[in-house]
């Protein structure tokens, strides 16, 4: 970029479409060009062997296909009803077993560390798929600052409780907070990060802002929302969805074509966007950089 933004007239900037657009077919001419460039665009092998890209789905289906059961489970209705949901200030505590407990804000956590983007696959375990550019910093950055005691063996998770603004809190049926956890050594992981955007603009309220977390190997619902809390513990932590549905939702839940604890098959998903359905992948396609976290694990046993 040449120009100074500031002598471009209005109606020559790129539409937000068109700059998407472009974004896939660079994406898209690097996976033709440079086999190396097949990882890091987050290539995935087909049914077939054959590469296939992660075209990145676009902005508008991201933000408008949400899972956020503090304001809806109509995942259609949650963009338009976090209009009088206020981000700013945030703060969130840092404790637990560490060295160093802070009570920090989201915006002294977003000056300190810095956001890269990440291209990550995410897999719902309802069935479906998204291909994200998140913003954000490895977790593990935060933990080595506050210090984690040798006592710790998780991380647990908890997002805000504000029933007037959130108001899928008022359902009693739900165990609210929002809560998640991970086993130390998968939060440390370089590949699970602390979010706080999306396309190179701060997070969308209905994907969680300011500040979520996002485990690219697991079922979606681990990558917990609107977080106002971290915790080094001791103890396995209880979890919003195991405590509900301890069958189905695991503490684990890694993505596993071959283990459908729902009573639905997990070995196929729908990428939104796409026609038909594609196979689902073990640790969701991240097995070199995961599945050594689970040598020796029974996976069919610790979903
Ligand atoms: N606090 C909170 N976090 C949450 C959820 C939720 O209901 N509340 N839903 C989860 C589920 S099931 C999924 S699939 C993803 C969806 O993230 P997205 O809306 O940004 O695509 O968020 C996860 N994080
Ligand atoms: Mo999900």
């Amino acid at each position: 970029m040449d120009e100074d933004p500031d002598t471009l007239l209005k109606d020559e900037i790129t539409p937000r479409q068109l700059y998407f657009s472009r974004r896939k077919f660079l994406r898209l001419s690097a996976v033709m060009g440079v086999t190396a460039a097949l990882a890091a665009c987050g290539v995935t092998p087909s049914a077939s062997g054959t590469p296939q890209p992660d075209v990145e789905t676009p902005l508008d289906t991201i933000e408008h296909y949400n899972n956020f059961y503090e304001f809806s489970t109509d995942k259609g209705a949650v963009a338009n009803l976090v209009s009088d949901f206020v981000t700013e200030p945030w703060t969130v505590e840092i404790g637990g077993l560490v060295n160093n407990p802070m009570t920090i804000t989201a915006d002294e956590i977003i000056s300190t560390y810095t956001a890269t983007e990440h291209v990550y696959r995410m897999r719902c375990v309802e069935g479906w798929s998204i291909v994200v550019p998140w913003d954000g910093f490895p977790l593990n950055q935060l933990l080595a600052a506050v210090g984690v005691k040798p006592e710790a063996k998780y991380i647990a998770f908890t997002t805000l409780l504000r029933p007037t603004q959130m108001i899928g809190q008022n359902d009693p049926f739900y165990p609210w907070p929002y809560t998640e956890g991970l086993r130390l050594d998968e939060a440390n992981n370089d590949l699970t990060l602390l979010v706080s955007g999306l396309y190179g603009d701060p997070l969308p309220k209905q994907d969680g802002a300011p500040l979520r977390i996002v485990v690219p190997w697991k079922y979606g619902f681990k990558s917990i929302k609107s977080i106002v809390k971290i915790e080094a513990v001791a103890d396995q932590p209880a979890t919003f969805w195991d405590t509900i549905a301890p069958d189905y939702y695991g503490f684990y839940s890694n993505v596993n074509p071959d283990v459908s604890h729902t009573p639905w098959s997990q070995a196929t998903e729908r990428r939104l966007g796409e026609l038909g359905r594609r196979p689902t992948l073990l640790f969701n396609g991240y097995g070199d950089q995961v599945a050594s976290l689970y040598a020796g694990m029974d996976l069919n046993t610790n979903y």
